[in-house]
């Protein structure tokens, strides 16, 4: 009994010493762990002399229903101590202005293919994608370039390890995709998309860059289709008021080949440091689909035609902007991408 009175002031005196939650589980794990000298005393119970267990088991439960009234009381009274530490230690200056939450925004380049696709869209053509990474094939053969053929100089290439296997260098090889899945029903496409060149990297040339390629095969497709698609694009893109100029160019899957110009959106035709004083600004290469590239793609070009462009939204987007840089786009630099 004399040791229950013992167990009973000194964890009493042990409680009442409790600084934090901390030292409060350190003690309740003491008393009442599974080991701890309250379940001892309680053990004790069966041990003791027949004619005392009576009241030493009745003493031992008292002393334990007392211990765990202590103990919760003591946790309520933490509990208070810290919410009051926690509210006169950790002040919260109300009157502080708060952290905005930066809204992030589209990449120019971004906003400019939804703009072009929107574009487009009201004139019937639909985004069709296509794979990054082409085979030979694909990007010159089908396209009218056999192997050796002069023209693919025209695009400085990325291969890969494996023979055949190449960085697409332009997203023309997406005609011959679009058109195998789509013969013999018409077609209106435009397929946007990142092409690789391995070029010297330029205020004006990077070696990752997009293309938006537009193709429409039809019956009777003609050059008017294409120039009428061209001009209703460019009087939407730059401005109703907008001229554009038709050059005759290569391609050796068009043919006949185009290169469009529109007339330059600063000085209007009249001559400027954009335009470098021709008053006009290149926007795409184009023309009517090669017939030996129609018949690639699955169409008879004795029955079917159609007309092709190309064009590089990048660089579309430097000249409606008046950036004059082309490396900026990927730079990652927010003073510029804030711009916009
Ligand atoms: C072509 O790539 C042809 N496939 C376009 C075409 C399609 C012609 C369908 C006929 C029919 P070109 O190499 O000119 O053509 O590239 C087209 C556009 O891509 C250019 O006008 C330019 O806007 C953009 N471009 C080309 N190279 C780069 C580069 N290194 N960096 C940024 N933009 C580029």
């Amino acid at each position: 009994m004399s040791a229950l009175t013992e167990l009973e002031r000194r964890a009493h005196a042990e409680l009442a010493a409790c600084v934090d939650a901390a030292a409060l589980r350190m003690w309740h794990t003491k008393y009442f762990g599974d080991t701890g000298a309250v379940k001892l005393a309680l053990a004790q119970i069966g041990k003791v002399p027949k004619e005392q267990r009576a009241e030493y088991g009745k003493e031992a439960n008292r002393v334990k229903d007392a211990l765990a009234i202590a103990f919760d009381a003591a946790l309520v009274k933490e509990k208070d101590r810290a919410l009051e530490r926690s509210l006169t230690e950790e002040v919260v200056d109300v009157s502080m202005p708060g952290r905005n939450i930066e809204r992030g925004r589209l990449h120019l380049a971004t906003r400019t293919l939804r703009e072009i696709y929107s574009i487009f869209a009201d004139m019937g053509f639909q985004v069709y994608r296509t794979r990054e990474v082409e085979t030979d094939e694909m990007n010159f053969e089908l396209l009218n370039m056999p192997p050796h053929h002069p023209a693919r100089d025209m695009w400085d290439t990325f291969h890969t390890t494996t023979p055949g296997v190449l960085l697409r260098t332009h997203t023309s090889p997406g005609q011959i995709h679009v058109m195998r899945e789509m013969a013999p029903k018409p077609v209106r496409a435009i397929l946007p998309g990142m092409c690789f060149r391995y070029e010297q990297i330029t205020t004006r040339s990077e070696i990752m860059f997009q293309q938006v390629e537009g193709l429409a095969v039809d019956q009777g497709i003609s050059m008017g289709d294409l120039k009428g698609a061209i001009q209703a694009f460019a009087r939407r893109l730059f401005g109703q008021e907008r001229k554009i100029r038709i050059r005759s160019s290569y391609f050796p899957f068009t043919e006949p080949s185009i290169e469009v110009d529109v007339d330059c959106i600063v000085c209007r035709g009249k001559g400027c440091g954009l335009c470098k004083r021709t008053g006009w600004l290149e926007i795409m290469g184009a023309g009517l689909v090669h017939p030996a590239v129609l018949r690639n793609g699955g169409y008879d070009p004795a029955k079917f035609s159609g007309f092709a462009f190309g064009m590089g939204p990048q660089r579309v987007a430097l000249l409606r902007h008046g950036i004059d840089d082309i490396r900026l786009f990927w730079g990652n630099d927010l003073r510029f991408l804030c711009q916009f």
